[in-house]
């Protein structure tokens, strides 16, 4: 008898919730954060009623609540390949390629994400997942010796293992295989009190980067953050301390903005955890922090590039000294960018979902003449365009999360070369282009209104 699969946006749903309820019990600030995110979501939505139209034109007032993403580190090709295999069968896919290695963070990364338009719609979760990069250790000693505890672990629980392999085998999993998928690669994520090194090998290891033992020294890639969306991260920034939370100094990302882009960043330092070494002495190490976030309109290559020269130019300024200045500054450098959905669409900065509206509907079925053309089209309302948001991530934004949490001491660059072809080759696939997908998503919603318009 074949059986009953569930859908991979099934799974993932069920795995994004339930991780969500482990970072409750694991970081209890986790679940203040939330608490703090759902009041200015729901402030929010009612002051600014034209955002409350745009999210459910946009298909995702709903997903809103259950929006996280996650991130991860792993050490070894095969453990992401493995990754790989799993989120699959979520429904989750490797999207984009990032460098952390220029900002002193020896890792590159992907964001294994839902691709399609329905999926992204149900339950986006996204999980940021970073291979360190072991040829970046300089002392060869520490190298191998960080190579050879790698090699000794195995992050999956066997009956993940099955169940990866009964997944790819049915193409799918049934609902009991499911739940106990879950289950499984819950534990892949679980923070572990037991270090698998002594305390000599951590501080060597430490000495090199936190980053490094943060990998190395442990049984599995604990979950060290669960980022919730808001809609207003300014309110929520000047809100964290009210609830009990220190943030980051500034949020990352663009400046606010009247149509958002691209992606804004805060994050704060959540739990000191005690770790017990391999010869059972107590220690203290620092994995896990909490993160909010607020996503806007996605970029075009061109939008993208803009974006990144204004950015160049803003870090070229002196360092503000509060988050205020820096915001200011910040929109200053960034006024040249057009601050209007239709400009950004006209001028081919940012990507937009097109849909026949109810009014263009009624007039169709009146069979009322209608023009040709895109602009005509929405200037007389017979369709209209809502931004495409940006489901991804942004480098130099991790990249100032990643040292806020590590304690904020500034890392040189390293020297290497960045190196898309090594990670593909550790994923075992290219990574998925973003702007591809974006642009998709774009062009398949102006076929549906070409179809409907009989253009
Ligand atoms: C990942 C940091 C990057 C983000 O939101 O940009 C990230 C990490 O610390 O492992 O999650
Ligand atoms: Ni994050």
């Amino acid at each position: 008898m074949t059986p009953t699969l569930v859908s991979q946006d099934d799974i993932r749903t069920a795995f994004s919730e339930a991780m969500s309820t482990m970072y409750r019990q694991e970081v209890p600030q986790y679940a203040t954060l939330l608490e703090l995110v759902a009041d200015i979501n729901r402030r929010t939505l009612i002051a600014d009623t034209d955002l409350a139209e745009r999210l459910a034109a946009g298909s995702e007032t709903e997903r809103l609540g259950v929006e996280r993403h996650g991130a991860i580190r792993v050490g070894t090709a095969e453990e992401l390949a493995t990754l790989k295999r799993v989120f699959a069968l979520m429904g989750m896919f490797p999207v984009g390629y990032y460098d952390l290695s220029q900002a002193g963070v020896p890792v590159h990364s992907t964001a294994f994400r839902p691709v399609d338009e329905a999926a992204l719609a149900r339950n986006p979760f996204r999980v940021f997942t970073s291979l360190l990069r072991l040829e970046l250790i300089e002392d060869d000693d520490l190298r191998r010796q960080a190579a050879s505890i790698l090699a000794q672990r195995d992050i999956f629980t066997p009956g993940a293992w099955e169940l990866i392999a009964l997944g790819e085998r049915q193409g799918g999993l049934d609902r009991d295989q499911a739940e106990r998928f879950v289950a499984e690669i819950l534990e892949t994520f679980r923070w572990h009190q037991d270090a698998t090194v002594d305390h000599d090998t951590y501080q060597a290891l430490h000495d090199a980067h936190r980053l490094i033992a943060d990998v190395v020294c442990f049984r599995g890639p604990h979950i060290n953050h669960l980022t919730p969306r808001t809609l207003d991260i300014d309110a929520a920034q000047a809100a964290m301390p009210d609830y009990g939370i220190a943030p980051k100094a500034v949020i990352e990302g663009p400046p606010p903005r009247r149509c958002p882009i691209l992606l804004r960043q805060t994050s704060f330092k959540a739990l000191e955890e005690s770790v017990r070494f391999a010869e059972l002495a107590e220690g203290r190490h620092t994995a896990r922090f909490g993160e909010i976030e607020q996503r806007g309109v996605a970029l075009t290559p061109e939008g993208r590039e803009r974006y990144d020269t204004l950015l160049a130019h803003a870090r070229e300024l002196p360092k503000a000294p509060d988050n205020a200045t820096h915001q200011r500054q910040l929109g200053e450098v960034f006024a040249s960018l057009p601050d209007d959905y239709d400009t950004l669409r006209r001028e081919g900065l940012a990507y937009f979902r097109y849909a026949v509206t109810e009014r263009g509907r009624e007039r169709l079925a009146a069979q009322e003449s209608h023009p040709r053309d895109v602009d005509s089209l929405i200037d007389q309302g017979w369709i209209a365009a809502t931004p495409i948001t940006y489901e991804d991530f942004l480098p130099v934004s991790a990249a100032g999360i990643f040292q806020s949490n590590l304690g904020d001491t500034q890392h040189q660059a390293y020297a290497s070369e960045s190196n898309r072809s090594a990670f593909e080759l550790a994923l075992g696939r290219p990574v998925l282009d973003e702007f591809a997908l974006y642009a998709e998503l774009e062009t398949d919603s102006l076929d549906r209104v070409r179809q409907q318009l009989g253009l």
